[in-house]
């Protein structure tokens, strides 16, 4: 799309987490699996730069953990480099954040780089380096200037960025903040799961700030951040590729424009890109009553609510539910392990023996009587709580898994015992 004049348009990503160690407790794959979905987290990084150099940006905005100190590779700088240095002399504009944070022995340091014999940055990438705010001026859109710093250690950081004003460069009409750091009011899975927040700011605090527009990095869903009156003040593009279960649906880089409001202010408007290959969907499906056919269907209509699509996407099942005896759904589950890309699976189902009355004469009738009994009299007892129901969902384990011996000859653990 050609640009209007006057309009400066920008790329930005951050959270890619390059080279990162991808949890087995958040990605439960295989570690051929997870290395393959590191090539494709790198894959969605070296199309954003393609993307930057198609759409004719005028600079690349990258707010914050890029890759992981203590895992990135030599082979995976020296590919994020040089696509760095393909962009020729369109500004690729670098805050590092805490994964990748400018500590003495940084691969943003020419030095490091040298003393490891990969190939230093080309001239047009600016990487802030200090802790403190600094300004610098767009090379050659002498109306645009760019101000941010660099986190300089991996630990959470109480103190508040934009509580002092920050400088920009007041004499031009657009001035961009790239900040690393963790939005008051987030509502992210990922919010939870942070010990102290990071450089912790407000709306509030970022209008207050007066930059044009703010390229925010930390959090990883993607996430607006508005004015009083309505306009976006800055946003999260989100992580660039999901690398777990915790990193759900579509993942993000924005594409920005800033242009002239009637008013004469500059105002931003954001498009976001999806450039990962794969999205992570997770599903819980009840199969209570279904037959084989209805279990496909019913979870297939699950996943597609939520966005997961045939072969591409990574699938995380939660089955539940008694399934009739007749069908069985480790079968249901290997069919939708050729539909989808992957799928992991908890399967908490049991068949449906229960629902049947059995002749009382029979071996089966007294042992369901005598484990159902087991069962209230456990959970009837005084005691601690955790430790009755620990009890009692043994006995439950050992009813049914009777049951499988006495009914199938065989018995089928369950994966999530
Ligand atoms: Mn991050």
């Amino acid at each position: 799309m050609a640009k209007a004049i006057g309009q400066f348009k920008f790329l930005q990503f951050s959270d890619v987490h390059l080279d990162s160690r991808l949890s087995l407790l958040k990605l439960p794959l295989s570690l051929s699996e997870r290395q393959q979905r590191r090539r494709e987290i790198l894959e969605a990084f070296l199309l954003a730069l393609e993307v930057a150099k198609l759409e004719e940006v005028d600079a690349v905005l990258i707010p914050g953990d890029l890759w992981h100190n203590e895992t990135i590779r030599g082979v995976t700088l020296t590919k994020i480099i040089a696509a760095c240095a393909a962009l020729g002399d369109v500004p690729v504009v670098i805050a590092p954040g805490d994964r990748d944070c400018y500590s003495a022995d940084s691969f943003y340091n020419d030095q490091v780089l040298q003393v490891h014999g990969l190939p230093t940055w080309s001239e047009n990438v600016h990487v802030f380096k200090t802790k403190d705010f600094s300004t610098f001026k767009h090379p050659y859109h002498p109306e645009v200037a760019f101000t941010g710093r660099a986190l300089t250690n991996p630990d959470p950081q109480p103190e508040r960025p934009l509580a002092c004003s920050v400088a920009r460069d007041e004499r031009l009409p657009i001035n961009i903040l790239l900040l690393c750091g963790s939005i008051d009011g987030y509502i992210g899975v990922d919010r939870e799961s942070e010990i102290a927040p990071f450089s912790p700011f407000t709306a509030e605090e970022l209008e207050e700030a007066q930059f044009t527009y703010a390229a925010l990095g930390h959090y990883h869903d993607y996430t607006e951040v508005l004015s009083g009156n309505g306009n976006i003040l800055g946003a999260y593009s989100g992580s660039l590729a999901g690398r777990g279960f915790d990193e759900l649906g579509p993942r993000f880089a924005l594409l920005g424009t800033i242009h002239n409001s009637d008013f004469g202010a500059r105002q931003c408007t954001i498009e976001p890109l999806e450039l990962d290959r794969r999205r992570m969907i997770m599903v819980s499906t009840d199969i209570s009553g279904l037959t084989g056919e209805d279990m496909i269907d019913e979870i297939t209509m699950n996943i597609e609510e939520q966005g997961g699509r045939i072969e591409n996407d990574l699938v995380f099942l939660h089955l539940e539910g008694n399934y009739r005896i007749d069908s069985n759904p480790k079968t249901v589950i290997e069919t939708l392990q050729e539909h989808y890309y992957n799928v992991a699976v908890m399967d908490y189902t049991r068949p449906d023996y229960l629902s049947e009355s059995f002749d009382y004469r029979t071996t089966e009738a007294k042992f369901v009587e005598s484990l159902l009994a087991m069962k209230k009299n456990v959970e009837h007892t005084g005691g601690a709580f955790d430790t009755n129901l620990d009890r009692s969902s043994v006995i439950e384990d050992a009813l049914y898994y009777g049951l499988d011996a006495l009914r199938q000859k065989r018995v089928t653990v369950r994966d999530v015992d």
